[in-house]
C-alpha cells in the first residue's frame, strides 16, 4: 500500500483520496481472514486434484485519461460495473493494451488502466483453497474481487496471486466482478526505473502536460500482459517445490524440498517418473490414491531420491536427445481426506563455472545464441502461443543453443519449451536502465532485491536456465553501483547456489566496479555501430582487445552478451552502408574469427542482438522500432539470418562428436 501512496504522488503530485477507502478494506479483509497477497514458484496447472479456471479473454478496460489520473480513486470505480461509471471497450487478456489504442495519446498513456471482468465460480471451488493468480500485470497492480482489495503488486513480468478462498465460499456460485487496476508508471527507483517529466512552459504546452522517460529502447507496454487463472485445490495444498539436481557416474540425485501451505497435512508422497513416464524411484502416486486420515506423515517433506542410470539434460548439439525431463509427482493429504496433488517436470543436470570454464554435466559448453524481445505486432508484450511457437521454431532453425530473456522474465511456457527443446536460458531481471545515481538508492535496492526473489522463486526448476543476469547495462563505473551490486550479487548467490551470475555490462573495463563480484562476466560491445560507425574494418582489433581485456583482469569466463548491426529488410547496397543488409553482414562476419579465436581461452559465449526487430519509443535513432533482428517483426528473414544459420549449425555440428569429459580434456 505504502508504494501507491508514493507511485500515486508522484505521478500526480497529491495525495490520493480514495487511499482512506482502500485502507479500510484491506483492515476489513483481514479481519475476514481472507489471505493477503502469496507468491507461489508453480506454474496454474490442473491436476486430478486442481481445477484451473482460466479467466482470459474480452475484460472491459478504460484508461482513467483525467489530468490527475485520479477518477478512478476518486470516484470509486472498483465499486461499480465499469460500464457504470463511463464508457468501456474490449479488452483482450492477455495482451499489452497499447497497440489496440487508435490515438497516440491513448497508446503512450501514462498512469491507470482500469480491467473488470466478471465470472461465476464453479460450485466445485466453493468449500477448497482458491488463489487467483495473475502471470504478469506491468508495472503496478491493485486488484478488487467484488469492490473488496485483495492483493497489490509492483513490477511486471512476474506473478502474483491472492487467496480468494473465503470470497469464494461466501458467494457459493454467485457472480463476481473482477477489478484490476494496472499502473505503467516508471520513477528513478521502480525496476525499471524511469521518471516522468512534466513540461511546465505553458507558452509550449498544455497545462499538466507530463511524458514518461526510460533509458532502455524497447517500448513499455503494459496491461495485463500475460494470463490471469484461478486454481482450486484443497485447502491444505503443495504451495512451493524446489528441486536441485547432482549426478555421480550413473547415479543421479534429486533433492526435493515441498512447502505446504493451508494447514497440517497426515501424509506425503513423493516420486519420481523417468522421461518415458515410467515410475523409478520413490512412492507411487496413484490418480485414485485414497487419503484415509491418520495423524503421521509417511515421508518428509524434504528428501533425496537416487535414479540409477540417470539420463541427464543436455542442451541440443551436445547429446542426441537433448532436453530430457523426470517428473517428480507429490500427493500431500489433509486431515478431512482431501489430497493435492502436483507434478513438475524437470531436468537432473549441473552448471559450475571452473576458471575460465563454463560447464554443464562437467562438459565445457560455448553458448552461440541470441537476446530477443517478448514484442510483437497488436500484442505488444501479451502473452501469445503463436508468436511464442514461432520464435522456439526460429531459434531452433537458426541451431541456436542459447537466448537470454533480455531485459525482463519471459513467460514461463517459454522457459517450458526450452526445458523441452534443449536450449540454455539465462534468465534476467528486469533492471535494466539503472544509470544516474538516484537509481541506486535503498528503494531501488528493496524492489530489485524482491524482484530477484520473486524471479528466482519462479524459475529456479528450469534446468534450461543456467544463469542468472541480475541487471542489464547499469552504470557499473559509479561508486553507488558497486556497493548495490555486491549486495544484489550476495543475493542471488544466497538464493541459488546451484547457478552463476552475471550482470551484463558496457562500461569500459577500467572504470567498472561490479565485474569483480561476478561469475561470468558479460560485455555488450556494438563495434562498428555505436561505435565506429560505418568502420566494420576495425571490429576485429577492438573486440579482441576488448575481450582479452576483461578476461586479463579477471580470470573468469566472458559471454559477449550482444553485438550486432541495424538492417532494414530490402535495403541493398554495394559497397555496404549502415542499414543496409550487407553492412548487417559485414559486421558480424568481423565478429566471428574472433570469437573462434577467443573460445580457445575464456570466451564462453556469443549471443548476437536480436533475434527478431521490435518496437521501440519513437525517436530519431530509431526507425520505427530497431531493427537488428536478423527477423522482420513479422519473422521473415533478412539475409543476415542465412548467415547466423551457417555459423550456428557448424558450432553445433562441431560439438556432436564424442564429449570428453573437462578434467580429462585438460
Ligand atoms: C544495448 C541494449 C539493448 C538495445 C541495444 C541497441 O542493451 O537493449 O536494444 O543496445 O541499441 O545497449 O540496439
Amino acid at each position: 500500500m505504502a508504494s501507491f501512496v508514493w507511485l500515486f504522488k508522484l505521478l500526480t503530485g497529491v495525495s490520493p483520496v480514495s487511499l482512506l477507502m482502500t485502507q479500510s478494506y484491506v483492515c476489513f479483509f483481514t479481519l475476514l481472514g481472507v489471505g493477503a497477497a502469496v507468491v507461489s514458484g508453480l506454474q496454474p496447472l490442473g491436476s486430478e486434484s486442481r481445477q484451473v479456471l482460466q479467466l482470459d479473454g474480452l475484460w472491459s478496460f478504460r484508461l482513467d485519461s483525467s489530468p490527475d489520473r485520479n477518477d478512478g480513486f476518486k470516484q470509486t470505480w472498483y465499486k461499480r460495473p465499469l460500464s457504470e461509471t463511463g464508457p468501456v471497450m474490449d479488452m483482450p487478456v492477455p495482451s499489452s493494451y497499447n497497440d489496440l489504442m487508435q490515438t497516440p495519446t491513448d497508446r503512450d498513456f501514462v498512469g491507470w488502466a482500469w480491467y473488470e471482468r466478471r465470472f461465476r465460480p464453479p460450485i466445485a471451488c466453493h468449500a477448497r483453497r482458491a488463489r487467483l493468480h495473475f502471470a504478469s500485470v506491468h508495472y503496478y497492480a491493485i486488484v478488487w474481487l467484488d469492490g473488496l482489495e485483495i492483493a497489490t503488486h509492483e513490477g511486471g513480468h512476474l506473478p502474483f496471486e491472492a487467496d480468494i478462498s473465503s470470497i469464494l465460499f461466501q458467494a457459493k456460485g454467485r457472480e463476481l466482478r473482477l477489478t484490476v487496476a494496472a499502473n505503467n508508471t516508471l520513477t528513478p527507483n521502480t525496476i525499471p526505473p524511469g521518471r516522468i517529466i512534466y513540461m511546465n512552459d505553458t507558452s509550449q504546452y498544455p497545462p499538466g502536460y507530463f511524458v514518461q522517460e526510460v533509458d532502455f529502447d524497447f517500448f513499455n507496454y503494459a496491461g495485463i500482459d500475460r494470463p490471469v487463472s484461478i486454481i482450486c485445490s484443497s485447502q491444505v495444498y503443495v504451495e512451493d517445490i524446489l528441486v536441485t539436481t547432482n549426478f555421480s557416474a550413473s547415479v543421479g540425485f534429486v533433492f526435493y524440498n515441498i512447502s505446504i501451505a493451508g494447514g497440517t497435512v497426515t501424509s506425503i508422497f513423493v516420486g519420481l517418473r523417468d522421461p518415458k513416464g515410467r515410475h523409478v524411484a520413490g512412492d507411487a502416486v496413484l490418480p485414485d490414491h485414497i487419503c484415509l486420515p491418520s495423524f503421521h506423515s509417511t515421508l518428509s517433506p524434504h528428501g533425496l531420491i537416487k535414479v540409477p542410470n540417470v539420463s541427464l539434460w543436455w542442451p541440443v548439439g551436445m547429446n542426441t536427445t537433448p532436453g530430457l525431463l523426470y517428473t517428480l509427482e507429490v500427493l500431500v493429504c489433509g486431515f478431512d481426506g482431501e489430497k493435492d496433488v502436483v507434478r513438475l517436470q524437470f531436468g537432473i543436470r549441473t552448471v559450475r563455472v571452473v576458471g575460465s570454464r563454463l560447464l554443464l554435466n562437467d562438459h565445457e559448453i560455448y553458448l552461440h545464441g541470441l537476446g530477443r524481445h517478448e514484442d510483437a505486432d497488436l500484442r505488444g508484450r501479451g502473452y501469445d502461443a503463436v508468436t511464442m511457437a514461432k520464435d522456439a521454431s526460429l531459434l531452433s532453425w537458426l541451431g541456436a543453443n542459447a537466448f537470454r530473456t533480455s531485459h525482463y522474465p519471459y513467460a514461463e511456457q517459454t522457459l517450458d519449451m526450452a526445458d523441452r527443446q534443449g536450449i540454455l536460458v539465462i534468465s534476467e531481471a528486469p533492471a535494466v536502465g539503472l544509470v544516474t545515481v538516484d537509481n541506486f538508492g535503498k528503494r531501488s535496492l528493496e524492489q530489485h532485491m524482491t524482484t530477484l526473489r520473486e524471479l528466482i522463486n519462479r524459475d529456479r526448476n528450469h534446468p534450461s536456465v543456467i544463469m542468472w543476469s541480475l541487471a542489464n547495462e547499469p552504470a557499473s563505473n559509479l561508486q553507488v553501483a558497486e556497493s548495490y551490486f555486491r549486495q544484489v550479487i550476495a543475493e542471488a548467490h544466497r538464493l541459488d547456489g546451484t547457478r552463476p551470475v552475471t550482470v551484463v555490462l558496457n562500461k569500459g573495463v577500467s572504470v567498472d566496479r561490479v565485474a569483480q563480484y561476478l561469475d561470468v562476466v558479460s560485455v555488450n560491445a556494438y563495434f562498428g555501430w555505436y561505435h565506429d560507425s560505418g568502420h566494420p574494418e576495425l571490429i576485429g582489433r577492438q573486440l579482441g582487445h576488448m575481450l582479452s581485456a576483461w578476461y586479463t583482469k579477471h580470470h573468469h569466463p566472458v559471454i559477449l552478451m550482444e553485438y550486432g548491426a541495424g538492417s532494414v529488410a530490402g535495403l541493398h547496397s554495394l559497397p555496404s552502408v549502415m542499414f543496409s543488409e550487407e553492412y548487417h553482414l559485414e559486421v558480424m562476419r568481423q565478429h566471428f574469427p574472433v570469437f573462434d579465436e577467443k573460445r580457445k581461452d575464456f570466451l564462453v559465449g556469443e549471443m548476437l542482438w536480436n533475434l527478431v526487430d521490435f518496437n521501440t519509443p519513437q525517436g530519431v535513432k530509431r526507425m520505427a522500432g530497431n531493427r537488428k533482428g536478423l527477423f522482420t517483426r513479422n519473422r521473415q528473414p533478412k539475409m543476415a539470418a542465412f548467415l547466423l544459420r551457417d555459423r550456428y549449425v557448424r558450432l553445433n555440428n562441431a560439438s556432436a562428436h564424442p564429449l570428453i569429459p573437462w578434467c580429462l580434456g585438460n
